[in-house]
């Protein structure tokens, strides 16, 4: 049997940190390879052939030689999933839906797919496999039991282009004890977390080290939420980071209780983790009880931060504003908490509900859930839940405003320092050579001081302590993070739509005179879309005989429109003639660069000869 697995790609979003992916480490393309499809094909049956595609790094097979294709994802990810999925199925494949939202929320795929699988697929999958062997596979699998890690085989490493991620995922445990309100991976995962033993993790260690890895993260829920286990594991990671001479680099979440204990920190930093994702949430106490993270509430914040970055440990924090509590004063609360404590990449998002969590279920019961919009990533301008003690647009513009003021260079210098003077220096964190250091030293020295003038070559000196050399990587990494953020925010936090609006209808404008006479002739139809976003797209529909001056004048239009990082633009093609295949695809080339704000529409008959490569361009499939 030949079964493709496919990541979808995501959004763009702060994780993605694309202005550090393009400047600065060109080739590692996407934060972390798709552990869930290497999961699912080692629980394959040996004789089945397995290729797995994340369209984050790669381009999709538009006719792949597969019998079942397999569409994994978040929720973020479900547009795309749904859109992959009615195209591969329409081309006649079978078609299998899973991944985390086909996990939480198994209806909403009803109709899409062939095959569902709900739920952690450890023993599920094998038996799609032999019911699909048989050719009598169902419409649903759910995992309704408790699945034990002991059976979670080590994932098929070999299957994903390790080199293109920033981080390899290892997954050690799932399921975390604590019962936060708006959690859905109590309600995926349980609160009992189950673990895997040393040994497997070793040997999945053992795979990715004759991979070349060197920096691995480990996606749970909770790494500590099973402390005599958790404690287990890293004296065994400490002993092997000791016997492979310091191979890699960790990188976990946790939770904030880990400041409140010093074996375990001293254990963290003895088996080299670097950095920590920790939920904080908020620094207002009455905010973390309504929540019911009563965890965060034991011990001062502030000091908790302080004694993990006592241990050598970079904090990585998620930060949420809407809580019931919160008012109009909480904006500048949380801004002078992250600023204390130095936490760079500070993930601030909106209070969303998720289906299924008793945040969801509480506020549907009062009637505050606007059903309009869609609870899937907190860190957008909008959200599902409708605040309590501040009006929707007081919550947005603050949200707004308080990340404009913690990245401009002020604020992230000031972060840095703050973080530095507490910050104990690394065990041994050096995951890259001398030559990519080198490297990414030109480029942040490039991209990102000089570019930001003398003032911010200034702030960036003024905050390194150069007498510690040792933590200078941590400050230069610090300023990658900030001005990554700072990109993301300048090109999607757009104040007002109005000036974006206007720059776009005189894109239009000019596009139109550039292009007046292949509309005249009736094969090209030019327009704005102000619905799509705040700027409204620049749509170019491609409908007949286009000449070689076309594809060059309209690359040179759309470059300058695309310049303008609030500029998104759609080509529609219709007909496309086989001479103008090459300058069509150096149009491509030109607009590369933007692809992440280029979405083309190809129709059936074109799908193979325009080449469009989908991990650079939103490529969608006209019906
Ligand atoms: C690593 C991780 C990330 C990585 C990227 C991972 C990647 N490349 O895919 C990063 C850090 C980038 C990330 C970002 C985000 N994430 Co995330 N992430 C995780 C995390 C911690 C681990 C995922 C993982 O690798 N698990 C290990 C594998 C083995 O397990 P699995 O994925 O559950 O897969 C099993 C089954 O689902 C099944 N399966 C998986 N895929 C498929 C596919 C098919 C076809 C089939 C049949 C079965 C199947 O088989 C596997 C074995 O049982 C999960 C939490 C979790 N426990 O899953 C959150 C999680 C997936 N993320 C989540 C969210 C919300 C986000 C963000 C939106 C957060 C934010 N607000 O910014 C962003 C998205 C950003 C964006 N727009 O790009 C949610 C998703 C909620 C949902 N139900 O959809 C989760 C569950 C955490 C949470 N509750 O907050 N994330
Ligand atoms: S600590 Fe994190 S994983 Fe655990 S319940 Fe709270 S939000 Fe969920």
């Amino acid at each position: 049997m030949r079964l493709l697995l496919i990541n979808p790609r995501f959004p763009e979003s702060f994780w993605s940190f694309k202005w550090a992916a393009d400047r600065i480490l060109p080739g590692r393309q996407a934060t972390n390879p798709p552990l869930g499809l290497a999961t699912l094909a080692a629980l394959c049956p040996a004789d089945w052939d397995v290729t797995i595609v994340d369209e984050n790094i790669a381009s999709l097979p538009l006719a792949p030689d597969a019998d079942i294709i397999g569409i994994g994802g978040m929720g973020v990810q479900f547009d795309r999933q749904r859109e992959l999925l009615a195209y591969y199925r329409k081309s006649g494949y079978r078609v299998v839906a899973g991944g985390s939202f086909a996990s939480l929320c198994p209806e909403r795929y009803e109709g899409l797919a062939d095959t569902v699988i709900a739920g952690e697929a450890e023993y599920v999958w094998p038996q799609f496999c032999r019911d699909v062997e048989r050719g009598r596979p169902e419409p649903l699998y759910q995992e309704a039991g408790v699945v034990s890690l002991a059976d979670s085989p080590v994932p098929r490493f070999d299957l994903l282009d390790l080199a293109r991620y920033r981080a390899v995922s290892l997954q050690f445990s799932r399921g975390c004890p604590f019962r936060c309100e708006f959690c859905d991976i109590i309600v995926m995962f349980g609160r009992k977390p189950r673990t895997k033993s040393t040994a497997q993790v070793g040997r999945e260690l053992d795979a990715l080290r004759r991979m070349g890895v060197r920096s691995v993260f480990f996606v749970d829920d909770n790494l500590i939420g099973n402390k005599p286990a958790a404690k287990e594991l890293l004296r065994f990671l400490a002993a092997y980071q000791r016997e492979h001479g310091y191979r890699f680099e960790f990188g976990t979440e946790a939770s904030l209780n880990l400041a409140q204990d010093a074996e375990l920190l001293e254990l963290f930093r003895a088996a080299n983790f670097g950095w920590v994702f920790i939920g904080i949430e908020s620094p207002d106490p009455a905010s973390l009880a309504e929540t019911l993270k009563f965890q965060n509430t034991r011990q001062d914040l502030l000091t908790s931060v302080r004694t993990i970055y006592a241990n050598g440990i970079d904090v990585f924090a998620g930060f949420i504003l809407g809580f019931d509590h919160d008012t109009t004063e909480s904006f500048a609360r949380q801004q002078r908490f992250i600023t204390d404590s130095g936490i760079q990449a500070a993930m601030i998002g909106l209070l969303q509900a998720t289906p299924k969590t008793p945040l969801y279920e509480r506020l549907a019961a009062d009637g505050r859930l606007n059903l309009d919009t869609d609870g899937s990533d907190n860190v957008k301008l909008w959200t599902n839940v409708v605040p309590k003690r501040m009006s929707y647009g007081e919550l947005l513009t603050g949200y707004r405003d308080l990340y404009r003021r913690l990245f401009d260079d002020r604020g992230i210098a000031a972060r840095v320092r703050h973080k530095l003077r507490h910050l104990r220096e690394p065990v041994a964190t050096q995951t890259h050579g001398l030559p990519e250091t080198l490297s990414i030293a030109g480029r942040f020295i490039r991209h990102g001081l000089l570019a930001g003038g003398i003032p911010r070559v200034l702030r960036f000196v003024r905050s390194v302590p150069w007498w510690r050399p040792r933590v200078v990587p941590q400050a230069v990494t610090d300023w990658i993070v900030g001005l990554s953020m700072r990109d993301y925010i300048d090109r999607h936090f757009e104040p007002s739509g109005e000036p974006a609006r206007r720059a776009a209808r005189e894109y239009l404008h000019r596009l139109e005179r550039v292009l007046a006479r292949y509309r005249q002739a009736g094969v090209l139809d030019i327009s704005l879309n102000e619905a799509r976003n705040a700027a409204g797209t620049l749509s170019l529909r491609l409908k007949g005989w286009l000449d070689r001056g076309f594809f060059v004048r309209a690359a040179r239009q759309l470059e300058t429109a695309l310049r303008d990082k609030r500029t998104y633009v759609s080509l529609r093609v219709d007909a496309l003639h086989e001479t103008h295949v090459r300058h069509w695809r150096k149009l491509l080339r030109r607009l590369s660069r933007y692809g992440d704000r280029v979405e083309i529409v190809l129709s059936e008959a074109l799908r193979h000869r325009a080449g469009v490569d989908s991990s650079v361009f939103t490529l969608r499939f006209d019906p």
